[in-house]
């Protein structure tokens, strides 16, 4: 790594069972092979105190108002940001699985309150800016033959297609780097894709400075 490059900051994102897990972890791998120091991130991030109460409220064993958690699992990207811009400045490459994206889609999904695209995003507003977005895009009947759901809340087609909705409405913002892939490939070309744009985002990154999400 030559003096000075910054790490790129690189997201995936994708309705349940398209892969994403899979493809953070062979990304990682593809990127440390090739000598790029790279560092995986989870959202949420289940370890933290905020974090906990995340998992609880996912597992269904307590429930949470509706805007308090949305500002929850805002909270929960925040109290990672200074290490993420440690890393990121050490040359470390982020491979981050669901980011504001995620929050801001399900979220605006829940019936009844009728969150807004716009009041769901301004607590993320600030976040260190992805340079790259990997959507894995992938049909609900197709991601219903990879098995069935979990027992987690959210985990139902209805509120899933609602999701890919907000989803494509995010993608609409050409201001970010999305890039929306095929997910339905098998899990070796899948990721050759993957680690090919990273590559090139990673390259780009070096060249210039992080910048601030939705600002
Ligand atoms: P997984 O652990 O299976 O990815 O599920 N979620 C996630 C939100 O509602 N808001 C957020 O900000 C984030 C990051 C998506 C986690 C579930 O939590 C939802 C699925
Ligand atoms: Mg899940």
């Amino acid at each position: 790594m030559a003096a000075g490059r910054r790490g790129a900051l690189i997201v995936l994102e994708g309705v349940d069972r398209a892969g994403k897990s899979t493809q953070c972890r062979k990304l990682m791998d593809a990127l440390r092979d090739s000598g790029q120091p790279a560092h995986l991130l989870t959202f949420p991030e289940r370890s933290t105190e905020i974090g906990k109460l995340l998992s609880s409220y996912l597992e269904k064993k307590i429930n949470l108002e509706d805007h308090t958690v949305h500002l929850l699992f805002s909270a929960n990207r925040w109290e990672q940001v200074p290490m993420m811009k440690e890393k990121l400045n050490q040359g470390i490459t982020l491979v981050v699985d669901r980011y504001a994206f995620s929050g801001v889609a399900f979220t605006s999904a829940k019936e009844g309150e009728n969150f807004s695209l716009d009041w769901c995003k301004q607590p993320d507003v600030g976040l260190p800016k992805p340079d790259l977005i990997l959507f894995l895009q992938l049909r609900t009947v197709e991601a219903a033959t990879r098995g069935s759901f979990g027992t987690e809340r959210y985990e139902n087609n209805a509120f899933q297609e609602k999701a890919l909705q907000s989803f494509h409405h995010l993608m609409k913002d050409t201001t970010l780097n999305w890039k929306t892939i095929d997910a339905s490939k098998n899990i070796e070309d899948l990721h050759k894709e993957i680690h090919y744009l990273s590559k090139e985002a990673i390259k780009e990154a070096g060249e210039k400075p992080l910048e601030e999400l939705w600002k």
